[in-house]
């Protein structure tokens, strides 16, 4: 029987996982290597050995966007050493496949179960099946591309993700070693759902709603009794659990009979504190109150930007200013921790935007905890096309370039200077420093101890001299942040 290594760049991967299970349960024997972190020549090396001591025969990888570097690395090295068949699959594969296919033999397109068993079947009993659907081959006559099959609606069908720790390896700064609870700090991510009710501009579901038309319904659920049955199995499995983590892209998007249901059960058989990602276009004040009775202690709301007409014309995003603060007044009066989601450097944005961003948070409840993340061009999603056709961006004549933007002129000083937007397939034709100042104000909500009165009266206006303030508070700012850390860094 042919044994099968599954790699993944995140240690909690639930896909590689989920897959892995699917196979096994099939009757195959599964390996997974989580290779978060970057590749040198040793750990390069010790994979390379620990593939060949295993005897394995087939590899799967999974990567997004942002691992195909490490992933065309680690095949370069498999292909070169130990001539295995190699396929690919998850986020990145789907959005630009013809160049994934320049480093694997074979791509998986959209969902891999059916795909994978079936292909995996194929070599262990020495067959190609070039026909099989989702999967696309390179061969010597050029790119076979077979069609979508359609989506599986009975989620529940599937066997829960594969936490069977004597089979995975997790690769740390000192090399692989075995997979052990305590990589997981008492967390554990689970997904009740696949798909969203959305399709935000930016957002990869963007792409694959449409890449999926006509191949069934794209929001699938599993049942109530189904997530709970895999949470008690991981509770058994695991002693020193704190959190649950729904990373359902939208959690809230399901009828309040199944709220109801899940809060019996939650309660009486997992009844531990938990996590989820909720928009407020779906925020329902009934519902959050179930599940904060049923343990909801923190969630990540994403508010993007507080320019409606941003929001609506540019992210698809349609939710007024007024919702979104009545929201977070909801959220506070139930007690619940909220991280606040924000995108920065968004071309589209004129500086009154990010005015109008900063006098949205100063409407919120504080405590504010404000997350600022670039927008990043990913490839394939509505906000990626209008900007080529607009020329904010340009395809890269060297598709292989992974440079990050050069200086510091187009970062927000709220990423203290480590921000990067990402052009590793997109060169930037757009600059943010005209926004460098209601950036900075903006960005000063990520920080906890700084008063709101400071960002109301930078809030009024934008001139030289409230600029030189500005950029002297984050200067002293920054630098007692440095002096606490290297501080505490020396006892
Ligand atoms: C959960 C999640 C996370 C969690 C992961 C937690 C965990 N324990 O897994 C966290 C918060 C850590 C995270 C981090 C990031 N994420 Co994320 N994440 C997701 C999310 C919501 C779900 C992923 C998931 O597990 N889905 C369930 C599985 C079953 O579906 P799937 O991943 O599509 O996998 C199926 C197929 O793709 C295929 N498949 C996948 N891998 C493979 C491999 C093989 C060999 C085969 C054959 C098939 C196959 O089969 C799978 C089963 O059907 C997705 C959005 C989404 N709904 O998919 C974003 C998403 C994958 N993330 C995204 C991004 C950008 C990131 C970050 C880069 C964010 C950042 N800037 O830091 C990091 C990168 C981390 C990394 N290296 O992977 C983007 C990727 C876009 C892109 N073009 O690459 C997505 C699509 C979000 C979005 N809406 O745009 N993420
Ligand atoms: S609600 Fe979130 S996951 Fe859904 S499309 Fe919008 S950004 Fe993507």
């Amino acid at each position: 029987m042919i044994r099968i290594a599954l790699i993944s760049f995140l240690h909690n991967s639930i896909n590689t996982r989920s897959l892995s299970s699917y196979l096994k349960e099939n009757g195959y024997e599964v390996l997974c290597f989580f290779c978060s972190g970057d590749f040198n020549t040793s750990n390069l090396n010790e994979l390379i050995n620990r593939l060949t001591d295993k005897k394995i025969g087939f590899v799967g990888i999974s990567l997004v966007t942002d691992d195909y570097f490490r992933a065309i690395t680690v095949t370069g090295q498999i292909k070169k050493k130990l001539h295995l068949p190699v396929v690919w699959g998850g986020a990145h594969v789907n959005v630009m496949p013809d160049e994934c296919l320049k480093h694997a033999d074979m791509i998986c397109m959209g969902e891999g179960e059916e795909a994978l068993l079936e292909l995996v079947g194929n070599y262990a009993a020495g067959r190609t099946d070039l026909t099989t659907k989702n999967i696309w081959f390179k061969t010597a006559n050029g790119i076979i591309r077979n069609e979508l099959r359609d989506l599986e609606e009975n989620l529940d069908k599937y066997p829960f993700p594969d936490f069977d720790l004597n089979s995975q390896f997790v690769m740390t700064d000192k090399g692989f070693t075995e997979l052990t609870e305590s990589h997981f700090c008492g967390e554990y991510s689970i997904m009740s759902s696949r798909g969203c009710p959305y399709s935000c501009h930016y957002c990869y579901n963007s792409y694959r709603r449409k890449q999926y038309a006509g191949k069934g319904k794209y929001l699938r659920k599993r049942t109530m009794e189904n997530v709970i049955a895999e949470l008690s199995d991981a509770k058994s499995k695991f002693s020193d659990l704190v959190r649950i983590n729904f990373w359902d892209d939208s959690f809230v998007a399901r009828g309040m009979a199944d709220f109801i249901l899940f809060q019996k059960l939650y309660k009486e058989k997992i009844d531990l504190p938990f996590f989820a990602l909720i928009e407020p276009m779906a925020f329902d004040y009934d519902k959050i109150k179930i599940l904060r009775d049923s343990g909801l202690s923190a969630l990540q709301l994403g508010i993007q930007t507080g320019s409606e007409q941003i929001n609506r014309d540019v992210y698809n995003r349609r939710v007024s200013n007024q919702r979104v603060v009545e929201v977070a007044g909801q959220i506070r009066e139930m007690g619940i921790n909220v991280i606040y989601d924000v995108i920065f450097n968004n071309p589209y944005e004129e500086p009154i935007d990010v005015a109008q961003t900063v006098n949205l948070f100063l409407q919120f409840p504080r405590p504010v905890a404000l997350q600022g993340f670039n927008l990043i061009f990913y490839p394939g999603t509505e906000i990626t096309e209008r900007a080529l056709k607009d020329g904010y961006i340009s395809v890269k004549e060297e598709a292989e370039d992974y440079s990050t933007i050069e200086g510091a002129k187009d970062s927000p000083t709220s990423m203290m200077g480590k921000s990067l937007i990402s052009n590793r397939f997109y060169r930037i034709q757009y600059a943010s420093g005209e926004k460098e100042y209601w950036n900075t104000v903006l960005s000063l909500f990520a920080f906890l101890h700084v008063p709101h009165g400071l960002m109301r009266f930078f809030s009024k206006s934008e001139s030289s001299l409230k600029k030189f303030f500005l950029g002297v508070f984050v200067r002293i700012y920054t630098l007692a942040h440095v002096c606490k850390a290297a501080v505490k860094k020396n006892g």
